[in-house]
């Protein structure tokens, strides 16, 4: 009887795929939203959730699919959800998420003037607005970023940072999950649009593609959490770029403050705008983009040359900036 039982509730799942999992809705300001439905037919899915296709994990940073757990595109009713910069948006994974033993990070990627929809997640510049990794203790036995997450519902809960800049974004919300070698990344991405937002673009060094922004080799990822090294091991550094911060310290740092990590120092990391160089305008008739304005990408034909002394800055295919 109870066998009987147990093959009923097993054949709800595909061999195996409770063991994995993603991203399976959102809270945006208080607004709750189910994201896509990996195992279930796309046809009339609509949702702010990028499509993906599979519970099971990306274990090689090179994988095409890394940037969202996807192919890149869009859905056939794509929505984009509106946010407030400065707001909480929390991710909830499917419960109860197994993997306790790794980071969580949260990413933006700016999409350009219209919306996300035609913007392939393979082309995008990701830069990082949050990163916890290990909390406490050591390496083999710590506390961990995912492990707090499964106590809190199987949920992360983010700040957009107020000083972004307004526009159309993905956000990226993974966590890597380190119990095994190769390491286990599960990222699922949602389009938004930011309202209320500040004036600091991310830097050229914040930006990174996925695939492109790991490496087999880095220390966050090729790491062996039963090794003789993480007996004692209590800082663990994350993998990616810096995170995203403000030049001046007005701005909110990301919340992780109390992460043990080694890859972030901040508040130093966003001074470059300071010593752009001077370009030249040589749009017809003198017309030039403001600071933080548009200036390129695919279908864009307004002007491609920079108010002095900021320099058009490609972000992606659809969408340069003068920064
Ligand atoms: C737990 O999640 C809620 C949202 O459901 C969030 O408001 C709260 O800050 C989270 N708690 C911690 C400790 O992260
Ligand atoms: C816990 O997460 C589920 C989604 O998996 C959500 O529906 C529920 O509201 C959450 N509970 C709390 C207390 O936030
Ligand atoms: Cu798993």
């Amino acid at each position: 009887m109870l066998l009987s039982t147990l093959v009923v509730g097993a054949s709800f799942y595909v061999g195996g795929v409770a063991a994995h999992g993603g991203v399976v809705a959102y809270n945006i300001g208080g607004t709750y939203y189910d994201g896509w439905k990996a195992y279930n037919s796309a046809a009339g899915q609509t949702t702010i959730q990028r499509p993906w296709e599979t519970y099971n994990p990306i274990q090689d940073p090179t994988d095409t699919t890394l940037a969202c757990n996807d192919n890149g595109a869009a859905g056939a009713l794509q929505l984009t959800a509106q946010a407030k910069a400065g707001s909480a948006i929390t991710a909830y994974w499917n419960q109860v998420w197994p993997h306790n033993t790794g980071p969580v990070i949260v990413y933006l990627s700016q999409c350009g003037a219209s919306s996300c929809n035609s913007v392939d997640t393979k082309t995008s510049k990701w830069f990082k607005i949050e990163e916890a990794g290990l909390l406490s203790g050591t390496v083999e036995k710590g506390s961990w970023a995912a492990g707090k997450m499964i106590d809190n519902n199987s949920s992360w809960t983010t700040t957009i940072p107020a000083s972004v800049p307004s526009g159309q974004y993905f956000i990226r919300f993974e966590t890597i999950a380190l119990h095994s070698l190769p390491a286990q990344f599960y990222p699922e991405c949602a389009q938004l649009e930011i309202t209320n937002g500040g004036s600091l673009a991310p830097t050229a060094d914040q930006l990174v593609t996925f695939p492109g922004g790991y490496k087999a080799s880095d220390p966050g990822v090729n790491i062996d959490i039963y090794g003789e090294a993480a007996k004692t091991q209590t800082t663990y550094v994350i993998p990616g770029p810096k995170v995203y911060g403000s030049s001046g310290g007005s701005t909110p740092q990301p919340t992780s403050s109390t992460t043990a990590t080694t890859s972030t120092t901040t508040t130093t990391s966003a001074t470059t705008t300071t010593t752009t160089t001077t370009s030249t305008p040589t749009a017809t008739g003198g017309v030039t983009a403001p600071q933080y304005g548009q200036c390129g990408g695919t279908g864009w034909t307004g002007p491609t040359a920079c108010a002095s002394p900021y320099k058009c800055t490609k972000l992606n295919d659809y969408y340069s900036q003068c920064i």
